[in-house]
This record gives structure tokens, sequence and C-alpha cells, in this order.
């Protein structure tokens, strides 16, 4: 009898372990990134404008893209590998001090990307 108990308690903490696991595993596949866009952005001295500059995220995942300057800024894909996956190059529009805007990556990819009204502002999406 207490052989039954023992395997029935060992049966449930398998069960909750895989549960958690699995719950690990989604939440990896279907990721939501935040990248910052660093106060001081628009000057070119300035070595932290993308943060983080570099992102790698599975296909599916959302990115978010926070204006934390004080002055408007733009995510602009460069566009090539991009078309080639048949993915749209992204492009925010002007993103003003304070807003976010969202992009969601279906299609694995490299793509840099860069402010259209401060080009040497550069970052780099990886999808997988
Ligand atoms: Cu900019």
């Amino acid at each position: 009898m207490h052989k039954f108990i023992c395997f029935g308690l060992f049966l449930i903490l398998l069960l909750i372990l895989s549960s958690t696991i699995n719950f690990i595993h989604y939440s990896n596949v279907f990721a939501q990134e935040s990248v910052s866009i660093a106060p001081g952005s628009a000057d070119p001295n300035n070595v932290e404008t993308f943060v983080p500059p570099q992102i790698s995220l599975s296909s599916g995942s959302t990115i978010s893209w926070t204006n934390d300057d004080s002055i408007t800024h733009t995510v602009t894909a460069e566009g090539n590998p991009a078309i080639a996956n048949g993915e749209a190059p992204f492009d925010s529009g002007l993103i003003s001090p304070g807003y976010t805007w969202d992009n969601t990556f279906d299609s694995p990819g490299q793509f840099d990307y860069h402010c259209f009204i401060h080009p040497f502002m550069n970052g780099k999406v990886i999808i997988n």
C-alpha cells in the first residue's frame, strides 16, 4: 500500500514538472522582448542607441521598441534579407518620445535596422 502512495506522489510530481517545462518551452517560442531607444540616441557620440543592439529570438516572437529619448526616432529595416524570406521589411514610422512600437517576426532571418532620421543608430534582429 505504501509503495502505491509513493508511486502516486511520484506521478503527481512528474506531471507538475512536465507542465512547468512546457510553460517555459512555449514562453521561449513566443517571446516578447523589449528594446529601449536610449536617452541621447541622437548624439553620434552616444555609444548606446538601441539597447540591446542585437536581439535573437524564435519566429513568431514580438519585439517592442520604446522611445526613451526626448526626440523622435524610427525603427527601419535595411530591407534585403527580409524580402528574401517573404516578409516585408519593417518600418515603424515616427516614434514620438515615450511611445512604443511593436513588430512580430514570422519568418527566420537576420534583420539589420537603423533610425531613418539618425542613420548612425544601428540594431540587429536575428530570428531563428
Ligand atoms: Cu533617431
